[in-house]
């Protein structure tokens, strides 16, 4: 079965430093770099999310504090976010340590000011990102995830993988979560959805 993998927004803003800091995020680059290494995927595929500034999400543009709860806006939430991956910013550069030179394709999202992209499949309104049809075109049957974080991006792209019809799983060494205490409630989901998680 061909396999693809998929490295959801490894960028700086997802890092310990950065704008929407994940725990522990760079605990996850040496198992990341060792799937990005390895010979076992037909396409390697990397997400950026990639921001014009004043996006919907940013807490900022709405005059308000980030992790603000938010629920008025189809496609936004269910919190307010702080600025991050500002196109051409620091913050949306993917990480220096991960071997991005092993990326067959780059995946930009979230770059409609008005919607959020959580999943790398498809816009949070519903746009096909058109990841599905580039999977299908190397004739990639199994997909594995890593990437930040756990419990937002890699989790959408994830239930939207199995959606499109592919075997789905979570590397889980190579995830982190930007909400530690959910991480149960987030497998939970993944699990009923088809997703394995090893
Ligand atoms: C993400 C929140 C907002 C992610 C992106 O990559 O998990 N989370 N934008
Ligand atoms: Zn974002």
């Amino acid at each position: 079965m061909k396999k693809a993998l998929l490295a959801v927004d490894l960028q700086n803003d997802f890092y310990e430093d950065g704008a929407l800091a994940v725990p522990d995020a760079s605990k996850i680059n040496q198992k990341v770099n060792e799937l990005l290494e390895s010979e076992e995927y037909e396409l390697i595929v990397a997400s950026q999310d990639w921001h014009p500034e004043n996006h919907r999400s940013f807490a900022s543009t709405h005059g308000e504090e980030a992790f603000t709860a938010y629920d008025k806006e189809e496609g936004l939430g269910p919190v307010l976010w702080p600025d991050h991956c500002v196109q051409q910013s620091r913050g949306a550069e993917f990480n220096n340590e991960i071997k991005t030179h092993k990326f067959d394709y780059i995946l930009r999202k979230g770059t409609d000011v008005d919607v959020d992209s959580y999943s790398a499949f498809q816009d949070n309104d519903g746009s096909d990102l058109g990841l599905a049809a580039l999977l299908k075109s190397f004739a990639v049957e199994e997909v594995d995830i890593c990437g930040l974080a756990y419990d937002v991006c890699v989790k959408y792209t994830a239930l939207d993988s199995v959606k499109n019809g592919f075997k789905t799983n979570i590397i889980q060494a190579g995830s982190k979560a930007v909400n530690p205490d959910q991480i149960e409630e987030c497998n939970q989901e993944l699990k009923k959805a088809g997703v394995n998680l090893i």
